[in-house]
């Protein structure tokens, strides 16, 4: 089954949105398989957003993420990467649809309260670069069976 890396950023964190967060992406129907709350170190935040090294706003995206902590997540479930990006919505908040999580709650684009994977290869890397494998956890959920054709 498809797996994407989920950030609630330390604006998110520091707001109490992480329960709202994992609230939606559960009712919507998929499945958490990794979770943890942790201050990122340096070199992972860097991993994290290698494509935007060279760009203006990198010192300041590196200082926001690294200002207290983040609560990473690993959710499951069928093209789980474009749901939960669709569910995220536009980078700038001020452009996100009403009804996503950035366009319901969050301003500026250098808070946008969370991130999320933007293709299943960006997923693998990303579980890869947060979650050690013993992290990742393997079981049924009993609505499954309903949840899916
Ligand atoms: P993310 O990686 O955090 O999920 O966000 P994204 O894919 O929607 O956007 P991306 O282009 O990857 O940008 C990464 C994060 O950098 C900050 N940003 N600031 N000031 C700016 O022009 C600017 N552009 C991007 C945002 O926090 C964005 O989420
Ligand atoms: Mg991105």
């Amino acid at each position: 089954m498809d797996r994407t890396f989920v950030m609630v950023k330390p604006d998110g964190v520091q707001r109490g949105l992480v329960g709202e967060i994992v609230s939606r992406f559960e009712a919507k129907g998929l499945k958490l398989v990794g979770a943890k709350l942790e201050l990122l170190p340096e070199g992972r935040v860097v991993e994290q957003y290698r494509e935007h090294l060279e760009k203006p706003f990198f010192p300041g995206l590196k200082a926001y993420i690294m200002s207290g902590p983040c609560f990473l997540m690993a959710w499951e479930g069928k093209g789980v990467v474009a749901v939960v990006r669709r569910m995220v919505g536009a980078t700038n908040p001020a452009e996100a649809a009403p009804g996503s999580i950035r366009g319901n709650f969050a301003l500026d684009i250098g808070r946008n309260v969370i991130h999320a994977s933007d293709s299943p290869e960006s997923a693998a890397r990303e579980l890869g670069i947060h979650f050690a494998a013993g992290e990742l956890v393997d079981y049924s959920r009993i609505d499954e069976p309903v949840l899916y054709e």
